[in-house]
């Protein structure tokens, strides 16, 4: 047992105890940080509470149906006043959540931490962090159900199971487990609205935003290790010529994941003193959580992330051709 580990009745009854939220996801939210951020929003005005989100940046265009009304885009110390409690979601360590500009050791609250990332640092006075929840919405429907006497509505069953969704990729990643699949089943009970979730988030692409995929497919691919080994790097001319709005690109990298064969996939795109990357592996062998803990940056054992630090293309691409050939051979 971690420091300062506690269940999710635990969770719940610090709930009950306090009055005043304010809820806080990661940088460039996904589904999960975004389902999970408005569904406990939902619960919590639901069940008597006041609460707000802080989300600093623009939402991906698909994720705006699902955004609530209470949710400021910025925030400064003095304004953490007025809450009782902090909660953060999906955030393994402060440095990446959307609070950082302020200095997290000297805020004045009491702060709960429920993540599901194994590289999670326990960093709240009280953290729920289980690596085998395939979601942070999963571990929020377990708070919530722990909560006696609370509604669940059907908006919350939706929004949870937006992040579910998101998280193992419509139930088809190595994550989507017994638990995860019996909560789903609960959630659908519940009255979300699963077939607009999938509808919205795997069947609506804007036709540019598919052609610069078809492109990037075409043009950019690039295969290392007897195919074990397949990236793109995004170049931003292509980004300019089909006007994408990157945020919108979550899901990108199963293009790569797709393809037979591959075991390790990547996406690398410029990013201030380097190379942003994003990491997807098909097998539990393969651990691209120790390849990004590397390379500035970490995630889960299947899906990371970090940042290349070199000046040119072909450097970055050798520092991770080097890394991904290591873990390939590391059996
Ligand atoms: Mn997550």
């Amino acid at each position: 047992m971690m420091k300062n580990s506690v269940t999710p009745k635990d969770v719940a009854e610090i709930i009950r105890q306090h009055d005043n939220f304010l809820v806080v996801a990661h940088e460039n939210p996904d589904g999960d940080a975004l389902g999970s951020t408005f569904a406990l929003i939902h619960f919590l005005h639901d069940n008597g509470k006041t609460a707000e989100a802080l989300i600093p940046e623009k939402l991906p265009e698909k994720y705006l149906d699902f955004a609530s009304s209470d949710c400021r885009t910025e925030m400064i110390i003095s304004d953490l006043n007025s809450f009782d409690c902090i909660i953060m979601l999906d955030i393994p360590n402060p440095q990446r959540a959307s609070l950082s500009h302020i200095d997290f050791n000297g805020i004045p609250l009491p702060v709960i931490n429920i993540d599901h990332h194994p590289d999670n640092i326990f960093y709240a006075k009280w953290n729920l962090v289980d690596s085998k929840a395939a979601a942070t919405a999963d571990i929020l429907f377990s708070i919530f159900r722990e909560s006696k006497g609370a509604k669940i509505k059907p908006r919350t069953a939706d929004l949870l199971m937006l992040g579910i969704v998101m998280d193992t990729g419509g139930f088809r990643f190595d994550n989507t487990s017994p638990k995860v699949l019996r909560h789903a089943a609960e959630l659908l009970e519940m009255k979300a609205d699963y077939h607009n979730i999938i509808k919205k988030m795997f069947f609506s692409n804007p036709l540019p935003q598919q052609q610069f995929q078809a492109e990037l497919q075409l043009k950019h691919l690039r295969t290392a290790f007897n195919g074990q080994f397949a990236w793109f790097f995004i170049p931003p001319e292509l980004v300019r010529k089909y006007n994408v709005d990157m945020r919108n690109t979550e899901g990108l990298i199963e293009a790569l994941r797709a393809i037979r064969g591959t075991e390790i996939v990547a996406i690398m795109q410029p990013r201030d003193q380097g190379f942003k990357l994003s990491l997807r592996s098909k097998s539990p062998r393969y651990s691209v959580g120790t390849i990004a803990r590397k390379l500035n940056g970490g995630g889960h054992e299947m899906a990371a992330g970090g940042l290349i630090k070199a000046s040119i293309l072909e450097n970055a691409e050798k520092i991770l051709l080097t890394h991904v050939e290591r873990e390939l051979n590391a059996l």
